[in-house]
């Protein structure tokens, strides 16, 4: 478990310097300030050196955008798609690099990552069959010889602000149909995966894409992200985030009346009932609570159980938690990798002594692991409390990290009332063998997605995603939403009768 694939650089000088990416130009921050990309599994292993942008940054990247947006939007959709389809065979090829440089820079283990780069394929295999589609809609007229359709146009450059849990996934569901849109895109993404970012970007750049189409603005969200979003040249942006900053940024852009997508938080439930398939369930629990470090929207971090597979389903997940083998993503037989940093592993920590005491009972886990082989990472163990109950903040609050809570309950009612007793629906699942049960959850659990006799994580591109209530704030992201999220629809109107006629009026 000491070694790891590849060794720690010293934390000197060997770390690639990168650059942001501006009308088509590598550049550093305008103030020449940068900031470092750290392996979450050994903190003295620099990833890279990046420019630390801020506001003249910003404003540089607005403006290529800007400029770039008459050419891109004249590009026909056909041309933008083939761009974006060799975007993704770049991927293809570079697949097990980029999961490599995944791991490295945010500590998912290696076989995560690659599933990461592949979702980042499949969202351009998906996008690129659109530009042969951009369906606009036709509709009869009230008048006669007048025709009438519905045409989707681009906003102009468009703000994308990205998470580091999915730092190739994300970016490509936002940026592959923006692009595919006619759209040009200032890209933000989160401080704690630059370089999976930059790789993306070149590689979108390789494919062909014309410079300025897609700019890269590298830093923090107080010094990058605010100005992007408060520059009044970006009519959309769309956010995956904490509901904190989404907040802030549904406000600010909201002023100015942009459009404004958000993908925030959420508490997703599993719910076991009694006659589920107890050895599935467990499956899928293990695997929705501790992949990716718990670190999802989608993950699993209450589960709601009925009492008479309580205690059985309670001493073998905390025996199959126990075992999972934690340590550096790169290391073939590892299962679950360290969280993002050393904020991450503070608040997840601060939430266990919140849990202790509300009162609940810790099962297992609940310590950060600061001793070898763990002691220059960001490692916390999986944590399971047990009676839990619905009040807690442990129950209602997003702890983003390898932490999740046995709610017990007694029927199917009581365990959808838990399950939508909080802020947020983005993800939800039933563990059940009752066809009338799955159906009952599938109408009444308050989430944007449901899962039948599966984990809450998971989600294939071509359907939509996102959620309800404090999840976001009504927009869907990928699949059959993914160009509806970044177009505006212009109603058309063709009057070939050679003569006014007035709606409402002249319809006889
Ligand atoms: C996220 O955590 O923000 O469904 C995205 C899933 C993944 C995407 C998660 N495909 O778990």
């Amino acid at each position: 478990m000491t070694t790891t694939t590849e060794p720690a650089e010293p934390a000197t000088s060997a770390a690639p310097t990168y650059h942001n990416v501006i009308a088509g130009e590598r550049a550093p921050a305008v103030s020449g300030a940068t900031f470092s990309s750290r392996n979450p599994a050994n903190h003295e292993e620099i990833v890279g050196v990046f420019p630390r942008s801020g506001p003249a940054d910003v404003t540089r990247a607005v403006a290529a955008a800007v400029e770039a947006f008459p050419r891109w939007r004249r590009v026909p959709a056909p041309a933008r798609a083939d761009l974006i389809l060799r975007a993704g065979s770049i991927m293809q090829e570079r697949k097990e690099d980029l999961a490599r440089l995944m791991t490295r820079e945010m500590g998912k283990v290696l076989e995560e990552s690659r599933g990461d780069v592949q979702e980042g394929i499949d969202m351009a295999k998906y996008i690129a069959g659109e530009g042969r589609r951009f369906f606009g809609e036709t509709m009869p007229s009230e008048l006669r010889d007048k025709f009438a359709m519905v045409i989707r146009q681009p906003f102009g450059p468009v703000a994308i602000i990205t998470p580091w849990n999915f730092p190739i996934a994300i970016p490509t569901w936002k940026i592959f149909p923006a692009l595919l849109a006619g759209n040009t895109v200032v890209f933000k993404p989160a401080e704690d995966t630059p370089a999976c970012a930059a790789a993306f970007v070149e590689i979108m750049h390789e494919a062909g894409l014309p410079s300025g189409v897609l700019n890269l603005v590298t830093g923090f969200g107080e010094e990058a992200g605010e100005p992007l979003v408060e520059d009044e040249r970006i009519r959309m942006i769309s956010f995956t985030g904490s509901g904190e900053v989404g907040r802030e940024v549904a406000a600010r852009g909201g002023r100015q009346l942009k459009k404004i997508s958000l993908e925030l938080g959420g508490k997703n439930p599993i719910i076991v009932m009694d006659d589920a398939d107890l050895g599935l369930a467990l499956e899928g629990a293990l695997w929705g609570a501790f992949g990716t470090s718990g670190q999802r929207c989608t993950a699993s971090s209450r589960l709601i159980v009925q009492r008479g597979v309580l205690d059985e389903f309670t001493a073998e997940l905390v025996k199959r938690a126990s075992a999972l083998r934690v340590g550096n993503g790169l290391e073939a037989e590892v299962q679950m990798g360290p969280v993002v940093n050393q904020t991450q592993l503070e608040r997840i920590h601060r939430y266990t002594g919140i849990g202790i005491e509300e009162g609940a009972t810790l099962l297992l886990g609940g310590r950060v692991l600061d001793d070898a082989p763990y002691d220059r990472g960001y490692f916390y163990a999986p944590t399971i409390f047990g009676h839990v109950t619905a009040d807690m903040r442990i129950a209602q609050e997003e702890i983003f990290g390898p932490t999740t809570v046995i709610m017990p309950v007694a029927t199917f009612e009581e365990a959808v009332e838990v399950a939508n007793g909080v802020k947020y629906g983005l993800s939800s699942a039933i563990y059940t063998r009752d066809i009338n049960r799955a159906f009952a959850a599938i109408e009444t659990l308050e989430a944007g997605i449901t899962y039948v006799n599966a984990p809450t994580i998971g989600a294939e591109i071509h359907l939509p995603f996102g959620g309800i209530k404090a999840t976001g704030n009504g927009h869907r992201e990928a699949g059959t939403s993914a160009i509806r999220e970044f177009t505006e629809l212009k109603s058309v109107y063709i009057d070939y009768s050679g003569r006014l006629q007035r709606a409402q009026i002249d319809t006889e």
